[in-house]
């Protein structure tokens, strides 16, 4: 079953993906398996397909709708109901960046640990961040970002948070798949996640 939802996702089959997703959760299958034993590595194939040019942008699209709508089905179980809220974080994909299946994880299970999420979607830049730092007043800002090239946005953020002053009264974490402990440390943020999971841990430890 994990295999034919992971070879569904490859194939980009759309309007098959929820069916089989309940399939699966009939069968005992848990969420966190189908998450992590079928849809990531489907979209680690197809991103190593697009890497040996076997596949093009529009097909990584379709695959990557098709895995958004199983978590879409998937949601409600991976998200355990947090009772008191535990603190607010602003989070999104910097800027120049689309990819938002990572972030979206992250930002449901920061949900589901008790966080109020305020999520800006993607291609966020510096001034949005700042702006929705002064708005909501969090006590993180989350960065995700999925290329090289836009990781290099991130200390932008960072930057514009000492110029107006709020450094001190946000932490800051980062991850996505080029995203490092080390490139934290590097550009000073407060706190790295190579996962949705840790990514949770470290928002609470980051709070204690
Ligand atoms: Co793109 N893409 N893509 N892509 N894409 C990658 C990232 C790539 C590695 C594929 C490859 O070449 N092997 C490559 C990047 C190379 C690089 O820079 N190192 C790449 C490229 C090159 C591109 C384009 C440039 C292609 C082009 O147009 N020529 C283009 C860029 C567009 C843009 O952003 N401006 C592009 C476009 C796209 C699509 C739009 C088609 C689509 C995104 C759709 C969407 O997100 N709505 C897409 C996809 C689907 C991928 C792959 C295949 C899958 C990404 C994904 O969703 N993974 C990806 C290859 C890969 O990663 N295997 C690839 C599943 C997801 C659950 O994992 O996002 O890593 P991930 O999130 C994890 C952790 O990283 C972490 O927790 C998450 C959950 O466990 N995490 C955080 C993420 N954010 C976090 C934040 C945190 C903490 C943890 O704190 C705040």
């Amino acid at each position: 079953m994990l295999d034919k939802i992971k070879q569904a996702v490859i194939a980009g089959e759309v309007e098959n993906i929820a069916e089989l997703t309940k399939q699966a959760l009939a069968q005992g299958i848990g969420a966190r398996d189908i998450l992590d034993k079928a849809l990531t590595p489907a979209m680690d194939i197809v991103g190593e397909e697009y890497e040996r040019g076997e596949r093009y942008v529009p097909e990584m699209l379709i695959s990557a709708e098709t895995m958004k709508a199983s978590v879409a089905i998937l949601k409600p179980l991976l998200v355990e109901a947090g009772v008191e809220a535990r603190g607010k974080v602003v989070i999104g994909t910097v800027e120049g960046d689309l990819h938002d299946i990572g972030k979206d994880l992250v930002a449901m299970m920061l949900e589901g640990a008790g966080f109020e999420v305020i999520n800006l979607g993607t291609e966020v830049t510096a001034e949005e961040f700042l702006k929705a730092a002064k708005e909501h007043n969090p006590d993180i800002i989350g960065m995700s970002a999925l290329l090289t090239t836009t990781m290099t946005h991130m200390p932008e953020v960072i930057d514009a948070l000492k110029q107006a002053g709020l450094r001190d009264k946000v932490k800051v974490m980062i991850g996505g798949a080029p995203v490092t402990q080390e490139y934290a440390d590097k550009i000073g943020a407060d706190g790295y996640a190579p996962d949705a999971a840790s990514a949770t841990r470290l928002a609470k430890s980051l709070l204690e």
